[in-house]
């Protein structure tokens, strides 16, 4: 049978078949990917084959994974080596970002962008919570999103509290498989139970000492929203280390500077201290928001590779 992973553990595996039935799998005996170095052999949105056997807990055994369309992953916080697989076959990615309880960096969100951009998958901010925002904090949000906008990114605001946007949000949504992304208690959990009604999926109140969430969703997980529709809710995102990106192709990876690539007097500029470069142009005379390069330069170098 044919079907699609909607669950993963690491050990076991909920999988969807065609009719909607779900089956929990294991993956059959030693089962290798090939060159690839992953903590997880499969992810959530992995389409499988597998057998439906009669005896034991395990009601089915995955024997075949077939080829990713594109797959989001980031470097294992633990084994350095080792890169996970956040979910395959994706068409859209909401990143769920908040200014206060808790604050994403500029930082995060660009090197999310980047990952997307690199695994090609069309990447949507969604700035939540706006019923905490002050007049103030609503302007400096346009802002931010007006930044984006202009750089190709649609930009949304919404409140799970209030239900602002919460019509438009779900139209994005439709016909689609969506991934939620973001730091932890941003609200990705809150979010899918307004969307799709009784899951009651834990939700956990950020912490008052460190303003962050507390890490509620374990293991990412999808459900259907409707015929076709479905949204993947995801454990939050403490440091996103980027994988695999040499450096002088992290540029074909901010929108704004792969534009401006040919412009550049060499064509293997890495936009930093070379003599014309067109995007240090552009920085200077504000054309490309100081607070990307910033980003940009803070990836080139690597140093804080996992913020
Ligand atoms: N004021 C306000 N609170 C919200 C909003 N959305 C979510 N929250 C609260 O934020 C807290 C964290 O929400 P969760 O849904 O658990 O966050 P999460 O992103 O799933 O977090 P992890 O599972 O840890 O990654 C909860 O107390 C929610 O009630 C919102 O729009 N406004
Ligand atoms: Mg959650
Ligand atoms: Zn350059």
């Amino acid at each position: 049978m044919k079907g699609v992973v909607v669950k993963s553990t690491g050990s076991w595996y909920l999988v969807r078949d065609a009719e909607g039935k779900l089956h929990r799998a294991r993956l059959r005996g030693k089962f290798k990917l090939k060159g690839m170095k992953v903590s997880n052999p499969l992810a959530v949105g992995d389409r499988v084959e597998f057998d439906v056997e009669t005896t034991g807990e395990d009601t089915a055994v995955i024997h075949k994974i077939e080829d990713r369309e594109n797959y989001i992953i980031r470097q294992s916080t633990h084994k350095t080596a080792f890169s996970h697989i956040i979910a395959a076959n994706l068409d859209q990615a909401l990143l769920i970002v908040t200014l206060v309880s808790p604050r994403t960096s500029f930082g995060f969100i660009d090197r999310f962008l980047v990952t997307a951009e690199a695994y090609d998958i069309p990447t949507i901010l969604v700035f939540n919570k706006t019923d905490l925002y002050d007049e103030e904090m609503r302007d400096y949000q346009r802002q931010i999103s007006h930044m984006y906008q202009q750089i190709g990114y649609k930009s949304i605001t919404v409140s799970a509290k209030s239900n602002e946007g919460l019509d438009e949000m779900n139209e994005l949504l439709h016909d689609k498989t969506t991934l939620l992304s973001g730091h932890s208690g941003v609200g990705k959990s809150t979010l899918i139970n307004i969307i799709v009604p009784d899951l009651e999926l834990k939700t956990s109140e950020i912490s008052d000492f460190s303003d962050k969430g507390v890490h509620t969703t374990t293991f990412a997980e999808m459900f259907e929203v409707d015929d076709n529709t479905y949204i993947i809710d995801t454990p939050g995102i403490k440091e996103l280390g980027i994988v695999d990106i040499p450096k002088n192709q992290l540029g074909h990876f901010f929108p704004e500077m792969r534009e401006r690539l040919n412009q550049c007097r060499f064509n293997n500029c890495t936009h930093f201290n070379e003599p014309g470069c067109a995007v240090v142009e552009a920085v200077r005379h504000n054309e490309i928001s100081l607070t990307r390069y910033e980003s940009y330069l803070s990836m080139l170098m690597g140093d804080d590779n996992r913020k």
